[in-house]
């Protein structure tokens, strides 16, 4: 099997690329022990603090936030960080030509019971050169298009990290041994049909009309318009929906809703999103929102949220002829005194 390095070496990347993916690489067996040793470890549990979002932070989100931070300042070519833990952009180094997104724990409500957690990444590349200080929010301000090397690593049974530098889709497996990132499937891709989805059904009530009758139609199973039986999953940690979907097909949405109007979208558009469409772009699926193609939104802010639906593509079609002709925010009647929203 090929490691990650020999491999790296067989796609013509630019040097100073193939060493940023090194650097996160690297990072991530460091957080995969200190998730493996849990309690052992005393990561466990929460902290006082909130994030920009509002959201408690566990431990492990601020330790492995540090931690990816701390390597990513290190190297050279990379100019600025935006992390879910972090309020604002990081400078990092003034003659770097890199941008990294990432979502340090991707799902770290699992951490204390012991589920599946994540890092996910985003790399842009900087359009300009600007001197030290400089640096804003909005050069990160890029669609999804442009990003140039994404991918997720999974702290599961096996540590595997999923990369894709816009030549499809790669799973790597990491060898606890060696400590070496080995590849174990070089041609990720998605199954076009399937009879699996995600969502967290618990909010169907909140759900657009589109959404609630696509779901209503699934849940018929073969004696409705489908014909045929859906199985549901939910691991309410992107990153491991995502890996079955690449794994083995399905629809994963976190849809538009309406249980708090000011919050009605959850996951974040720059480090969940956007390297979660790509990739599964790349592995032959499809990524939307309801209503446009989520590698086409041109970025608000760094922490903006976006609806997802994602998965296999004639699935995902199926989902979107629901949407067709609608409008974001048609909650059909027993919710049309709810004002809605735009993307924010
Ligand atoms: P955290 O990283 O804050 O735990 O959030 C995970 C997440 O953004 C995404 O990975 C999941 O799909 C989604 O939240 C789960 O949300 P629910 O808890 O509402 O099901």
């Amino acid at each position: 099997m090929q490691t990650l390095a020999q491999y790296l070496q067989t796609q013509s990347l630019n040097p100073a690329l193939e060493n940023l993916i090194f650097t996160l690489a690297d990072t991530s067996k460091a957080i995969s022990l200190a998730v493996r040793n849990g309690a052992l470890a005393g990561v466990l549990g929460a902290t006082e603090q909130e994030n920009v979002q509002g959201e408690t932070q566990k431990k492990l989100d601020i330790i492995t936030n540090d931690m990816l931070k701390n390597a990513l300042h290190d190297n050279l070519a990379v100019r600025g960080i935006a992390s879910e833990e972090e309020d604002n952009i990081v400078e990092a180094n003034s003659e770097g030509q890199y941008l990294v997104c990432f979502d340090p724990l991707d799902g770290s409500s699992n951490i204390d019971i012991n589920s599946l957690v994540g890092t996910i990444f985003s790399t842009l590349s900087m359009q300009e050169k600007v001197p030290q200080g400089e640096l804003s929010e909005q050069h990160f301000l890029q669609s999804g298009r442009k990003q140039i090397a994404s991918g997720y690593m999974l702290y599961g049974p096996s540590t595997m990290m999923a990369l894709t530098t816009g030549q499809g889709v790669q799973f790597f497996t990491l060898d606890h041994k060696t400590q070496e990132y080995l590849l174990t499937n070089e041609k990720v891709t998605i199954t076009p049909d399937t009879s699996e989805f995600a969502i967290n059904m618990s909010n169907q009530r909140f759900w657009e009309k589109p959404m609630q009758n696509y779901i209503d139609e699934l849940l018929q199973g073969a004696i409705g318009p489908r014909e045929k039986a859906f199985n549901m999953r939910w691991i309410a940690a992107m990153v491991g929906d995502v890996h079955r979907v690449l794994s083995r097909g399905g629809l994963f949405t976190y849809p538009t809703d309406h249980k708090n109007p000011n919050k009605p979208y959850k996951l974040r558009l720059m480090y969940e999103a956007n390297p979660m469409a790509w990739l599964v772009e790349q592995a032959g699926g499809k990524a939307s929102t309801g209503y446009e193609n989520i590698l086409d939104i041109q970025p608000s802010h760094i922490h903006q949220r976006v609806p997802v639906i994602l998965g296999s593509s004639n699935e995902v079609d199926i989902c979107l002829s629901h949407h067709q002709g609608g409008n974001q925010g048609d909650n059909g009647d027993e919710l049309s005194d709810q004002v809605a929203p735009s993307l924010v």
